[in-house]
């Protein structure tokens, strides 16, 4: 079956007959508009929009579908279009925090293997930038990989490279060259048939181009909904899936500028895998690895054996997950009020009625 290759297993099969209604059928969403969709299904690409209820279900929560989501899909028997009436639990979900003040989740896609963060050797490489997609990744869900591209362009990239794995703690780093094609065949062979894989980071440091790459050329990084930026550069300015001609799945992402954290102190476990293994031998349990005696990773960081920057970073990150966890409680006790608040009102409300004899 054709949705197969769209990434369809056992696990959405089960989900989706359990949510059975007569005439349904699945669909990928393979490119989310404001509130248009587009779906790749049995029958090949085709449009959808949001039913009545699902779109006030998440006008309430926020939650919209997200492209790589699954959908319930019937058809209208009079204009034949293509409904979705809900999307099927998610496996995995790419987050970050909505840019601005408000405690909102943005999730920007779903049901990805594999969390592809994308840098470049050119003067986008930054390790620091790249622990933070990181911690996306890792609270992802997926299998996070780093990719760095643009190997041409710097003789010494070995260094870099050296470098961006003591960043990346442990998680697989590859350096490629989307132009000259070297390093894509490991690529390639970890975007397996039906996998899906994510490919997120900078602006301009390659993702189409990679995308592009893999596709043989068959996919122009010049699409027509890709924008001339000032520079004459085309850069993505929407999510969109692709199936590679190996049968590998890539969701290409228009490159973030801002990348608010999302996600639970549990992802450092992952992005800083070597300070929390270090810091089980500090003293304390409770160790900030700021300024107690016998902090352990305070100790790696005298000798050399965990980097500054890297260090930093971590620190940095813990306050800002910490930071947002007490936004999420105080979030949830607002919730809580506001609701005893209704509570209450009804119950006077009740008790006039009662008084008033109705
Ligand atoms: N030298 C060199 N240039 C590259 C390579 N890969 C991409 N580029 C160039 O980098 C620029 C940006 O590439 P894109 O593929 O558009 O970058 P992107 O990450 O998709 O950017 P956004 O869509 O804005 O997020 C283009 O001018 C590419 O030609 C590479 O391997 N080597
Ligand atoms: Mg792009
Ligand atoms: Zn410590």
């Amino acid at each position: 079956m054709f949705i197969d290759r769209l990434g369809w297993n056992p696990f959405f099969r089960d989900s989706f007959d359990q949510s059975a209604r007569t005439g349904a059928y699945p669909g990928r969403i393979s490119r989310a508009y404001y509130n248009s969709y587009r779906i790749a299904g049995e029958n090949g690409e085709e449009n959808a929009v949001l039913t009545g209820n699902l779109r006030a279900e998440c006008e309430a929560s926020g939650d919209y579908p997200v492209i790589g989501d699954w959908a319930v899909l019937t058809r209208e028997p009079s204009t034949h279009a293509a409904l979705v009436h809900g999307v099927l639990t998610r496996r995995t979900k790419l987050s970050r925090k909505s840019p601005g003040k408000g405690f909102n989740e943005q999730v920007i896609c779903a049901n990805m293997d594999i969390a592809v963060v994308v840098g470049a050797f050119d003067l986008e490489w930054n390790p620091r930038r790249i622990e933070r997609y990181l911690t996306l990744a890792w609270n992802s869900g997926a299998e996070p990989l780093v990719v760095l591209n643009k190997r041409d362009v710097r003789e010494d990239w070995e260094a870099l490279l050296a470098e961006t794995e003591c960043a990346a703690a442990g998680v697989r780093v590859l350096a490629v060259s989307a132009e000259t094609g070297d390093g894509i065949g490991d690529l390639e062979r970890i975007i397996a048939p039906g996998r899906t894989a994510v490919f997120f980071g900078s602006s301009g440091v390659g993702k189409s181009t990679l995308l592009n790459r893999l596709s043989g050329g068959e996919y122009s990084a010049t699409h027509e909904v890709h924008g001339k930026t000032s520079q004459g550069r085309h850069t993505t300015s929407t999510r969109e899936l692709y199936i590679l001609p190996g049968g590998g799945i890539v969701i290409d992402t228009p490159g973030l500028r801002e990348i608010e954290l999302w996600a639970d102190e549990r992802a450092l476990e992952g992005s800083f895998a070597d300070i929390v293994e270090t810091a089980r031998e500090c003293r304390f349990s409770d160790c900030s690895h700021t300024e107690e005696p016998g902090c352990a990773v305070r100790e790696a960081l005298e000798n050399g054996t965990v980097a500054r920057g890297h260090y930093e970073n971590y620190i940095k990150q813990r306050r800002e997950i910490r930071y947002l966890e007490r936004l999420a409680d105080e979030n949830l006790m607002r919730k809580d009020r506001e609701k005893w608040k209704k509570i209450g009102r009804f119950q006077r409300e009740l008790k006039k009625r009662d008084k008033g004899g109705l």
